[in-house]
């Protein structure tokens, strides 16, 4: 019998080790491109940080104090003092303080298995007793997700309906991408990769005779498809070249207004800012080349194309996480409502097709087994990544997609399954509002840089600690993810800590409906199985299932098109738009009123990029990139990704010129700083990346000493401020920097050793 695991990498089969130890882990046999950022979930590298028992700060358990949180030793205490604990902090801040001073947004990449999946938990369980503020949208898609339902259509549904990699394959000549397709994006997929299909997909594309074209500031961001063309352009400056792309098109003997008419809304106003009727400026490729750095022929070129090929425009979404990051998304769509060929096999707009395995995919698209939240009480929320503005600003009013809100005045933060001091920008400034509220619990398997700034740490079970289903949407499998180990020291489910602290509430039977673990997974099995026979699929009944160990949904694997019945039949199949069509110009948020986000797409200068006045002072643009080697932070102690370190610390990717200027060779150690903060990294030269930019992956653990990052978090250096008025989004990827070399002795990375804990007799 095979054991299966899904996790947000891939899909890896499990085999229990015969003369005991840990089971090996190997890729699923299915799978033409397997990741390996999964392979090391049991090492002992990674094992050894596990947190092993409840521990609670020394100075909140001994006097409630605020101060010491993040320097202090934690003490060890059994499981039940732990949560009587909790759950009476819990009680006193409900009664005290309401549960609008309770912060559940949690937000994060746990657990892939969908009943254990530890945000679901918490929620459900403070839904249970009266609810918590949440956080909406998402980091990866803080601009996507406000502006894209008011243009087209919402991300969950673009996200799950890009057209196939088989049809762009038979039918695209020309893939113009902005930010690639990096390979290593691709390998992951939320709620778990099944088989990883974008490699296979770009080289296909290629070998079918397809132009592919990378626009970015980075050169090798199209996987191994060495073919493909390479345009520079300075970061954040995007939307320049799209609407001068547009520009180029419209004056293009071949533009065509029939889609325009038929299919969108707003045109001409959109048209009259394109000529610069509005404001002076027309938007020309010369405009464009003073922005963007490239080259006024090279853009009028490539505007030219799109009209005389079968054209797919695609941008990734660290586009939109970026200052006025509504923009590029806008102007793409726009862009390609103009060339006309969105709903045609292989053509039209993509959202994303590097950033995940699910874009492009032949798969199903099935409604899979969720765990039910229950109803929130508590109508205050915020966009995710105003987090810190949430701690420091209580009571101050925001704007968010339309609307007027107030930061509520938070007293306890309950984190399960996320890492703000991973994801969050600023992180110096985090560190300011995570000091202020009374408590902070959080629930995680490792002792992260998260777990080691909370007061309560409750320790997790890992997934191949416990049963769970795993399914994610388009991915075509079903995964019956069994217990493959016990769990390691005294950790216990996220679900099970949930429960023991409802029981001490008074929620227990709402929160458990008297159901253990196998009683939820038939249950939720059963759901969804009934959701999808309507669709004509039919699956096994849940004890075979739970044998077999893996459904495979191929077999109804179908080549797709997106927007395909939009353009057969706008009537029968409009958008969830007002006007039912594309809105190139949306009423809805002209009439927002936003400076920053007018009523259609924009060129507006990035709060701070290469032709700032800052630049002067901190002239490299830095991109903080997802990494090649882990999922965020996850595993980052683990040998695969200590493998890509350089000097034992994150590697920033630095231009041959930009790193002789500075006198840093390949190998050194650089410190980049910024007015914000200042971290260190270990240099790799590169050619393919453009001058004036540096780029350093996100997830080293945050390691800080006084006044310097030692492990390489671009997170000390980047910028925390809303994409704009509309989303709020995170703007991670707007941010300038300097960097020089190290003098010194290099200070040692500490956030791998594992924390100070007191037994429980050395306190009072
Ligand atoms: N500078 C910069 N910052 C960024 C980005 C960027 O591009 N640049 N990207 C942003 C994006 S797109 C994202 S999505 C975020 C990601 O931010 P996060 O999702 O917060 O990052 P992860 O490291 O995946 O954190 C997940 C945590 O959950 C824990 N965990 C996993 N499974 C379980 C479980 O079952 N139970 C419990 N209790 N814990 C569990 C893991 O140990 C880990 O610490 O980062 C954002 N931050
Ligand atoms: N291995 C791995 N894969 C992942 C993740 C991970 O942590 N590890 N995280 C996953 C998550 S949660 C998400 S949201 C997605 C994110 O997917 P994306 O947001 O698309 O990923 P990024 O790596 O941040 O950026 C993609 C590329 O965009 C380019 N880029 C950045 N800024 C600009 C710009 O201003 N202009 C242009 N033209 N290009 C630019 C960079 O060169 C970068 O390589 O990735 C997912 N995939
Ligand atoms: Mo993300």
């Amino acid at each position: 019998m095979s054991r299966y695991s899904a996790a947000h990498w891939g899909v890896y089969e499990v085999e229990a080790n015969p003369g005991g130890g840990a089971p090996h882990l190997s890729p699923l046999g299915m799978d033409p491109d397997p990741n390996p950022i999964g392979l090391d979930q049991l090492d002992d590298s990674v094992t050894g940080l596990r947190v092993a028992r409840p521990a609670i700060r020394k100075g909140w358990l001994v006097g409630r104090n605020r101060e010491g949180r993040g320097e202090e030793p934690f003490i060890d205490l059994p499981w039940d003092e732990a949560l009587d604990i909790a759950a009476s902090e819990i009680e006193r801040v409900h009664r005290n303080h309401g549960n609008d001073a309770i912060f559940g947004g949690s937000y994060g990449w746990s657990s892939a298995g969908r009943f254990h999946h530890a945000q679901s938990q918490l929620h459900r369980f403070y839904n249970m007793l009266g609810g918590y503020v949440r956080s909406v949208d998402s980091y990866s898609l803080g601009a996507g997700r406000v502006l894209m339902p008011h243009i087209a259509t919402c991300m969950d549904e673009s996200n799950a309906s890009h057209t196939s990699w088989d049809v762009l394959e038979a039918h695209c000549t020309l893939f113009v991408s902005f930010g690639g397709v990096p390979l290593k994006n691709t390998r992951v997929s939320s709620s778990g990769a099944g088989r990883h299909r974008a490699r296979s997909g770009l080289k296909r594309l290629r070998e079918a005779g397809a132009q592919i074209v990378n626009i970015g500031p980075v050169g090798d961001n199209l996987g191994d498809n060495d073919a493909s063309e390479w345009i520079a352009i300075r970061p954040n400056t995007d939307t320049a070249m799209m609407l001068a792309l547009a520009w180029v098109v419209l004056h293009d003997p071949l533009f065509d207004r029939g889609f325009l008419d038929s299919h969108t809304v707003g045109f001409d106003i959109f048209r009259a800012y394109l000529l610069g009727e509005a404001d002076g400026a027309p938007k020309t490729p010369g405009w464009a080349a003073a922005i963007t750095g490239v080259p006024a022929a090279r853009i009028a070129a490539l505007g030219h194309d799109l009209l005389r090929h079968r054209t797919m425009l695609n941008c990734a979404w660290a586009l939109q996480r970026a200052a006025h990051g509504e923009q590029p998304f806008w102007a793409l769509v726009t862009l390609a409502a103009m060339v006309g060929q969105i709903g045609l096999p292989g053509c039209g707009y993509g959202l994303g097709y590097g950033a995940m395995n699910v874009m492009g995919s032949p798969h199903p698209r099935l409604p899979g087994p969720f765990l039910p939240q229950g109803r929130n009480g508590v109508s205050a929320f915020i966009p995710c990544a105003r987090i810190a503005d949430m701690l420091l600003r209580a009571g101050e009013r925001f704007t968010y997609n339309g609307g007027v809100h107030r930061y509520p005045d938070i007293r306890l933060v309950h984190w399960a399954g996320g890492n703000p001091f991973h994801h969050h920008q600023d992180l110096n400034r985090l560190r300011q509002g995570w000091a202020r509220p009374d408590t902070i619990i959080v629930q995680e398997q490792y002792w992260t840089p998260v777990a080691r700034q909370a007061d309560i740490v409750l320790p997790a079970t890992l997934s191949l600690e416990r049963d769970d289903i795993g399914f994610a949407t388009r991915e075509g499998l079903f995964v019956a993810m069994r217990q493959a180990v016990p769990p390691q020291g005294e950790a216990r489910d996220d679900h099970a800590i949930f429960a023991a602290l409802s029981r001490r509430l008074g929620t227990e039977q709402a929160f458990t409906e008297r159901l253990d673990t196998m009683g939820w997974l038939r249950r939720l099995y059963r759901e969804s199985a009934e959701k999808i026979a309507t669709t004509g699929i039919n699956l096994p009944e849940f004890d075979q299932f739970w044998e077999n160990g893996l459904i495979d949904l191929s077999a109804h694997d179908a080549p797709y098109v997106m927007h395909a019945d939009f353009r057969r039949d706008l009537r029968a199949y409009p958008l969830p738009t007002p006007s039912g069509r594309i809105e190139i110009f949306s009423e809805r948020i002209a009439r927002f009123d936003l400076a920053d986000c007018p009523g259609h797409p924009v060129w507006r200068e990035p709060f701070e990029w290469l032709g700032h006045e800052k630049a002067k002072v901190y002239p490299l643009h830095l991109l903080s990139d997802q990494p090649e080697r882990r999922l965020h932070s996850q595993l980052d102690a683990s040998p695969y990704s200590r493998a890509g370190k350089v000097a034992g610390r994150e590697p920033v990717y630095l231009n041959r010129g930009d790193a002789a200027a500075r006198g840093i060779a390949d190998g050194d150690l650089v410190e980049l700083f910024n007015d914000r903060g200042r971290c260190l990294a270990g240099a790799i030269l590169s050619d393919a990346i453009m001058p004036g930019v540096a780029r350093l992956a996100t997830g080293a653990w945050f390691d800080s000493g006084p006044n310097l990052e030692r492990h390489g978090n671009p997170n000390v250096l980047t910028l925390d401020r809303g994409a704009s008025g509309l989303s709020q989004g995170c703007v991670a990827q707007t941010c300038l920097i300097e960097a020089r070399r190290f003098e010194g002795e290099p200070p040692r990375v500490t956030i791998f050793d594992p924390p100070q804990i007191l037994p429980r007799s050395v306190s009072p």
